[in-house]
């Protein structure tokens, strides 16, 4: 995952301003009519939540705006040039050189300036006064600034819940943290994902769980709200991958996650996991499914949750 990048932006420059002279076959000596230069482009980040890494910023590492037109005759003010606008994913912390906060940029549409474009440079028409009736020089455009600047895409959180619709994820974000997201026996009731903080009492450190959005077969083709839940299981250190213990098809339900997972990108199945049956609480003792390697808990009873805890702090 490409998660650091250093590019330089330069804005456009202003448009040189115009020397001019009016011509006009009943008028001697027209005197200056050299419009003004446009503006030069700026240049601004946005967010775009289609993009996930900063890949993009591997090769191309400048970034330049257009500049400014020049003026024209007859007082005609150049054309500004077009705004360039370089996307980012959301979660990317930019740092400017020479400004000291960085910036975060993590709401979808989100857009800074980074770059300011030059303004364009006066023709000789506006500089002419009762004392200067024709003047013989104008502005050069101003220059675009230009400026370094290092992006970085955090990571999401260091801990992803993933899982079927309906598997627990938000029930256990809320056990585990103090957050307090949407908790439905309907598939589809986490929409965006949520974040907690776990203090991890072993580790004496502070992880951040993320309660994603449930996945659905066809996900890594877009279906459901599968491409996002995706994206940001690719931002996570870790997956929890929550299975509904009381399901009849325990294998195929933790196969269908695999696979999306895998169709979205072969990397998300090499990220470390931690296997959860949940909701074992609903079932006899002696009726609790076996399932490899999977750790069974109830998150409404808090049923095996310290075990849990542990594997956290273990594989982390
Ligand atoms: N009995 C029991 N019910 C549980 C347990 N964990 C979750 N539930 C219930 O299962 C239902 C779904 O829980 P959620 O936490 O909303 O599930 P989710 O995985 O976040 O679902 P989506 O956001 O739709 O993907 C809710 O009615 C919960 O109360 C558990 O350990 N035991
Ligand atoms: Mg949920």
């Amino acid at each position: 995952m490409i998660d650091y990048a250093k590019i330089t932006v330069t804005a456009g420059s202003g448009g040189r301003g115009k020397v001019g002279w009016r011509q006009d076959k009943f008028v001697r000596k027209g005197g200056p009519d050299g419009g003004n230069g446009g503006d030069g482009g700026s240049v601004y980040l946005t967010v775009d939540k289609n993009l996930n890494t900063l890949k993009n910023f591997q090769f191309q590492k400048k970034f330049t705006a257009d500049s400014g037109q020049m003026g024209g005759k007859n007082r005609r003010t150049g054309r500004n040039a077009v705004d360039l606008e370089i996307k980012v994913p959301p979660g990317t912390v930019v740092k400017m050189e020479g400004s000291d906060p960085s910036i975060d940029l993590i709401g979808t549409g989100q857009k800074i300036l980074v770059a300011q474009g030059g303004h364009g440079g006066r023709g000789n028409w506006a500089f002419r006064s009762p004392t200067l009736t024709t003047p013989k020089f104008a502005d050069p455009g101003e220059a675009g600034e230009t400026k370094t600047l290092a992006l970085e895409l955090k990571l999401l959180a260091d801990i992803g819940l993933i899982g079927l619709p309906n598997a627990g994820k938000s029930t256990l974000l809320s056990v585990l943290t103090k957050a307090t997201p949407k908790i439905a026996d309907y598939p589809f009731t986490t929409l965006e994902p949520n974040l907690g903080v776990f203090r991890s009492g072993m580790t004496r450190c502070d992880l951040v769980i993320a309660d994603i959005p449930g996945l659905i077969e066809g996900a890594s083709r877009g279906k459901g709200l599968g491409i996002e839940f995706l994206r940001h299981a690719e931002r996570c250190r870790v997956l929890v991958h929550l299975l509904d213990a009381t399901s009849k098809t325990i294998k195929a339900d933790y196969q269908q996650v695999r696979n999306e997972l895998g169709q979205y990108s072969p990397k998300l199945l090499e990220k470390p996991e931690i296997i959860i049956l949940n909701k074992i609480d609903l079932l006899p003792v002696g009726k609790i499914p076996r399932f490899p390697k999977a750790l069974a808990i109830s998150a409404a009873t808090h049923k095996n949750l310290d075990q849990f805890k542990r594997a956290l702090a273990k594989i982390l």
